[in-house]
């Protein structure tokens, strides 16, 4: 049995899920071969009989693991030859704080900005649950989220400072080689990237230079699947 990572995919095949990307890139670091298998969102509670509501899930040869963090505790507990994607508990606690920033800190700005652009790039038998369930979170409807965005550009990259100021200094979050914080991180801007008409950052950005640093590891995993240009 093949091993299949189901995988968040819209239109155009493109796939855009922040929690799917960090998995992948989970498996590619290990040296294990997948294939990621598009789902849209609406087909995911008719997977496993309904006994998930997100992907990732994993199918490792029919042991299924949902959930991105679950996925790369299994992954090293159950590949521990292959490279690790936590040394030990202190850069997996530190792999959460940057889930932690990033999520409380540029996921509340970026999703008003991009939920119209979601919509817009879901699957068409998927839009009607998007925008309802989202337009439930947002509380207003997502063209009212998306009004005047281009005017909260300068919020978004001020709230990416502190990997900025990282990643200035060093090829990537974990140093000299890319590691799951950097996976969390890229996952987010390939998010970004993959539906926004929007370019959020300027071309000179250093986390323009470690984005691609990042998208061309794994013999270019972060480049199968179609984006828009991230900055201008
Ligand atoms: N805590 C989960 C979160 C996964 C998650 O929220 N996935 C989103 C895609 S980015 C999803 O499947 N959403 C389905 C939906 O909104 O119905 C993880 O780390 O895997």
């Amino acid at each position: 049995m093949p091993r299949i990572l189901h995988d968040l995919a819209c239109l155009d095949d493109r796939r855009l899920s922040p929690y799917c990307w960090r998995s992948k890139w989970a498996l590619a670091h290990k040296g294990l071969e997948f294939e990621a298998r598009p789902q849209g969102f609406t087909a995911i509670p008719r997977l496993y009989d309904g006994a998930h509501r997100t992907v990732p899930i994993l199918d490792d040869d029919g042991h299924v693991v949902a959930d991105s963090w679950a996925i790369a505790d299994y992954l090293d507990a159950r590949y521990p030859e292959s490279p690790r994607l936590f040394e030990g508990p202190a850069e997996r606690a530190l792999c959460r704080f940057t889930e932690a920033w990033l999520f409380g800190a540029l996921v509340p700005l970026l999703m008003p900005m991009l939920a119209l652009d979601i919509h817009d790039h879901a699957r068409h038998e998927d839009r009607a649950y998007f925008r309802e369930s989202r337009e439930q979170r947002l509380g207003r409807s997502l063209e009212a989220a998306a009004a005047g965005r281009e005017h909260r550009l300068d919020d978004v990259r001020a709230a990416l400072n502190p990997l900025r100021l990282t990643v200035q200094g060093q090829p990537f979050l974990t140093g000299e080689r890319a590691g799951y914080a950097d996976y969390i991180a890229a996952g987010l801007m390939q998010w970004v990237a993959s539906v926004t008409t929007l370019p959020l950052l300027e071309r000179d950005d250093p986390v323009v230079a470690w984005l691609e640093r990042v998208r061309d590891l794994h013999g270019g995993l972060g480049r199968t699947s179609p984006m828009y240009a991230i900055a201008v």
